[in-house]
């Protein structure tokens, strides 16, 4: 798992120097989620699937920007789910984007996840690790190195709500919950890039990210091996919640496909159970 670890970090350097210096356009393809691919996608996958084909513990790669899974050797032990730039459509006009990665042993399904990764590139590169032991542990990239700075424990109760899809189109229990929160003095934080969305929560201690089934995207948009279920495990971890419109754990989530979306709500404990009166879906 340390060369796993060691090889993020180096990929999140090389990612980084492509985001500030390489073209922005469109490439040519377009990816399985019948989405646009930039340039910037497609270099980011490139560059993680070489670094990972010298990593003898990876049996397997799992991209968003790919159709399938890409086997490496028969003889390693994990397979890294990962989508190599989140929130690319954001890097046009400078704001946050991010790696997310998800480190499975056995069948891809969410009890299988035995760690989690993503980086943020936004005015600093920082980079969250979470396994089933501890909190997660926040570095941030000082020079060519990555130093720890520590643990993320999330509060009971948090301020921030963030929620995506476009508002006409949530249902009436969503939106009576969101405009709740916000009249209970929640303040808005939503840019977008789930990574840096996440990432802000998180470290402002809590608080609520939803992306609800919405009528055009009725199983939600972020994809549950490379998105829903690696960041279930970072905020089970620091001591929130990661549920989906069912009450179920993210962390239970078995996709049928390897781009297969959830519903997804992540949050401290408290938001956690507010959404779960508003939604009737008693634990
Ligand atoms: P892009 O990669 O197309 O920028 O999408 C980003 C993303 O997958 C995720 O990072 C955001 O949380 C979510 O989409 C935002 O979606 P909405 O614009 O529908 O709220």
């Amino acid at each position: 798992m340390r060369k796993i670890f060691e090889t993020i970090k180096a990929v999140a350097f090389e990612i980084d120097n492509a985001i500030k210096t390489e073209d922005l356009g469109y490439s040519d393809g377009e990816n399985s989620s019948g989405e646009e691919q930039l340039k910037l996608d497609v270099q980011s996958d490139l560059i993680i699937e070489k670094a990972f084909a010298n990593v003898a513990s990876v049996k397997a790669l799992v991209s968003e920007e790919k159709e399938g899974v890409l086997e490496l050797s028969t003889t390693g032990k994990y397979t890294v789910c990962y989508d190599p730039l989140d929130g690319s459509s954001l890097v046009d006009v400078n704001l946050s984007v991010g790696s997310i990665f998800g480190i499975y042993e056995g069948e891809l399904e969410g009890k299988n996840l035995v760690a989690s990764a993503y980086v943020v590139y936004g005015p600093r590169i920082e980079l969250v690790i979470a396994t089933k032991e501890g909190k997660p542990m926040l570095y941030r990239a000082v020079g060519s190195e990555f130093k720890a700075v520590g643990e993320i424990f999330m509060n009971e109760k948090g301020k921030l709500n963030a929620s995506g899809g476009t508002q006409q189109n949530w249902s009436s229990t969503h939106k009576a919950f969101i405009d709740k929160l916000f009249n209970e003095g929640y303040r808005l934080r939503y840019s977008g890039g789930m990574v840096p969305d996440l990432h802000q929560i998180m470290l402002k201690g809590g608080g609520l990210f939803s992306y609800p089934a919405t009528s055009d995207k009725p199983n939600g948009k972020l994809r549950q091996l490379f998105e829903v279920i690696p960041f279930a495990l970072m905020y089970e971890q620091a001591g929130g919640e990661a549920i989906n419109h069912q009450g179920m754990r993210l962390l239970e989530l078995v996709p049928a496909h390897p781009h297969d979306t959830s519903p997804c709500f992540f949050g401290s404990k408290s938001e956690i159970e507010a959404l779960r009166v508003a939604y009737g879906i008693a634990q």
